[in-house]
């Protein structure tokens, strides 16, 4: 028996408004903003909860150490953490930012996850996102890769890789541009790879306004260096990307055998189901494809609703529900878009709204703060549950949180060494709560 589980990434004591994230349109309206750290991870803290109680084991993944000060020394910055903090500050203040960036939190951009009943050799492989398209991302990798090595800690049954190397040409930005879809979480899947641009082919149609983050080569490497069985790389529409779907998971998300797309999420949308009709076919089962027009949902009001990006849950009883950002239910379109699916014949039928403002102002929602693993029972008795929710640990955290974290939290803050110093006695308070 195979079982999905859900990672969310614990939002960090740093979080803020930088503005980092060209072709995100909430990062980029939001910057300068004042955030909310507490109030930030608690809102994060509260979905997890609410999952678990779905039945989906779940786990935690912690914030890493920041300002990044190993980054700094490498860029030539010396002297005491304090030093550099304040050199850094006087002599770049966006590189400043990007060092204390808490983007961690949107596991989703973790890397990608193949279950090992998917894989040519019956393991589990994960490989970390190298998210070279986002420099304030883009050196986080070898900690997740550390991380998750803790995890899933049986190297005989599962291989944790590292990130593929980091040129922009072979830019992956992770379980943000892939979805397995399968008869339930037990069968065999295929497994959807989004790709934004692809480096060796220059015909391609390409955005003209935005970058696009996931290259073909990345993806196809994941394919192989993975061993997945039924694979399927796809192109995201360019216009999409510069109307500001920087993620195929601001406009497409999918579950075991339903798959929710908006009009323009695919280049070449009518082949792509008719390819996952054909797998479903021979591997029995039935497929929901659910399309969105542009009259139903405009994809401005996609965008700004973060529809797309809401997470569809299984539960035990087999059928699913939609847990969606509050602005889905702010947004008449949107809102009207989850009742069609709770009404149609479609294993949907529940939809909960979240408040996670904090994370969607920087571009975040519910499905960006998850990354979903399918292992079987046995598997999952091999994790390494330190970071796995429970009622008290939750309880913990919720505590360690209203200690530890600011209420607000500016960019100018940032130039302050008592915030490194504050974030750094969080991250050992977190140890000790963890091994207490
Ligand atoms: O990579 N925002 C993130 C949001 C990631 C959302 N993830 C998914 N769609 N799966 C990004 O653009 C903003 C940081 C800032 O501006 O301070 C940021 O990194």
């Amino acid at each position: 028996m195979s079982i999905e589980i859900n990672f969310d990434g614990l939002i960090g004591p740093t979080h803020n408004y930088a503005g980092l994230s060209h072709g995100n349109v909430a990062s980029e309206i939001h910057q300068n903003q004042p955030s909310f750290p507490k109030k930030g991870a608690l809102q994060g803290l509260e979905k997890m909860r609410s999952v678990a109680s779905l039945g989906v084991p779940q786990f935690f993944l912690p914030p890493i150490d920041k300002p990044n000060f190993a980054l700094l020394r490498e860029l030539g910055f010396s002297g005491t953490e304090s030093d550099m903090i304040r050199d850094c500050a006087a002599q770049n203040p966006t590189l400043l930012n990007s060092v204390y960036s808490a983007a961690t939190m949107w596991t989703a951009n973790a890397g990608t996850v193949t279950p090992s009943i998917d894989s040519a050799d019956g393991k589990l492989h994960f490989t970390p996102a190298n998210l070279s398209r986002t420099w304030h991302r883009a050196f986080d990798h070898t900690k997740m890769h550390d991380v998750m090595s803790q995890i899933f800690c049986d190297a005989g049954r599962f291989t944790i890789h590292h990130a593929l190397p980091s040129p922009f040409a072979i830019s992956d930005e992770g379980a943000a541009n892939h979805t397995r879809l399968c008869k339930s979480h037990g069968h065999q899947g295929l497994h959807l790879f989004v790709f934004g641009f692809d480096p060796f082919n220059r015909d391609l149609a390409k955005p003209k306004k935005f970058p696009a983050r996931q290259s073909r080569l990345a993806s196809e490497s994941i394919v192989r260096r993975h061993g997945v069985q039924h694979a399927m790389l796809v192109q995201q529409t360019p216009d999409a990307i510069d109307a500001g779907v920087f993620h195929n998971d601001v406009i497409s998300v999918g579950n075991e055998n339903v798959l929710l797309m908006h009009e323009h999420s695919f280049l070449d949308q009518p082949l792509v189901v008719k390819h996952v009709e054909e797998f479903f076919a021979q591997s029995g089962g039935q497929f929901f494809p659910v399309e969105f027009s542009d009259s139903e949902l405009p994809i401005q009001d996609a965008i700004d609703s973060y529809f797309f990006n809401s997470q569809i849950v299984s539960r035990p009883s087999g059928n699913m529900t939609l847990i969606c950002p509050q602005e889905v239910e702010e947004t008449e379109t949107a809102f009207k878009c989850a009742q069609r699916l709770v009404e149609d014949d479609c294993p949907i039928d529940e939809v909960q709204f979240f408040d996670l403002r904090q994370s969607m102002n920087n571009g975040g929602g519910p499905a960006c703060l998850r990354l979903r693993v399918v292992v079987t029972e046995e598997e999952l008795s091999l994790l390494d549950s330190t970071y796995r929710l429970d009622d008290g640990k939750a309880e913990r955290l919720g505590n360690w949180i209203e200690t530890h974290y600011r209420d607000t939290l500016t960019l100018e803050a940032l130039a302050d060494p008592a915030l490194a110093a504050e974030s750094a006695n969080a991250q050992n308070e977190l140890k000790k709560l963890l091994s207490a």
